[in-house]
């Protein structure tokens, strides 16, 4: 099992408290009880750092994880969770979405799909919306314990095509360790191969620099 120097850095209620961008960040993303905070846990091999619930909904923080000083993992509250009030839903919203369109440090996004109940219309739409971006995503299809094998395979499949992927999704479940090996290599990519800052507007004119 993979075992990372991984701890709890900080977390924010709203926008003006996202700590400064530093280190480059990998969001996770998905509906409530997805998965979210326990495939986390998983990826790092520390059981207790993200905090797991029966209930869902219950993360209303942006949470910050710091990997080995390198990238921060960052827990996003779930969307689309339909027993929460309307009043909490449309509170939650401003946080995720403008943690995604304005964080600088963002390298990519781990999107959680639990893979019973397939690709929906928040991802049909969210999936693209990155793609416009140019925000590299990887997607995991989550709780693969609770498939047969060969329905995994199938899901895989139809996921794959849903959503246009050119790699993956990765099929994961974090009671057989089935697939978190593979889905941490890939996030460890997708961290380090952040994207730089944007180059100065008057950079974009310049010719490329030729070695000699
Ligand atoms: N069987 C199974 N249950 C899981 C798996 N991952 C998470 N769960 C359960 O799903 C529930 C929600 O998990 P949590 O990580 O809190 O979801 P979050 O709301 O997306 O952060 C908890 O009861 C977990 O124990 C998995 O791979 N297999
Ligand atoms: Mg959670």
């Amino acid at each position: 099992m993979t075992k990372v120097r991984a701890q709890f850095f900080t977390s924010a209620a709203q926008p003006s408290d996202f700590p400064p961008p530093s280190l480059p960040e990998v969001a996770v993303v998905g509906r409530s009880n997805v998965g979210k905070s326990s495939l986390i846990n998983a990826l790092v091999g520390q059981p207790g750092l993200a905090r797991t619930s029966r209930t869902p909904g219950r993360t209303r923080l942006v949470n910050w994880f710091a990997i080995e000083d390198r990238f921060y993992l960052v827990d996003l509250p779930g969307y689309g969770y339909a027993e929460v009030s309307h009043a909490t839903r449309e509170g939650w919203r401003p946080l995720i979405e403008g943690y995604l369109a304005d964080r600088a440090s963002l390298a990519g996004v781990l999107l959680l799909i639990d893979i019973r109940r397939g690709v929906q219309d928040e991802e049909l739409d969210f999936v693209p919306w990155l793609a416009e971006r140019a925000m590299p995503v990887v997607v995991a299809l989550t709780k693969s314990d609770k498939l047969a094998k060969h329905k995994r395979v199938l899901e895989v499949a139809r996921a794959r095509q849903a959503l246009a992927l050119r790699t993956g999704p990765f099929a994961v479940s974090v009671t057989s360790n089935d697939g978190i090996d593979p889905l941490w290599r890939a996030v460890v990519q997708l961290a380090i191969q952040a994207r730089p800052a944007k180059p100065a507007r008057s950079a974009k004119s310049a010719k490329p620099a030729k070695s000699e």
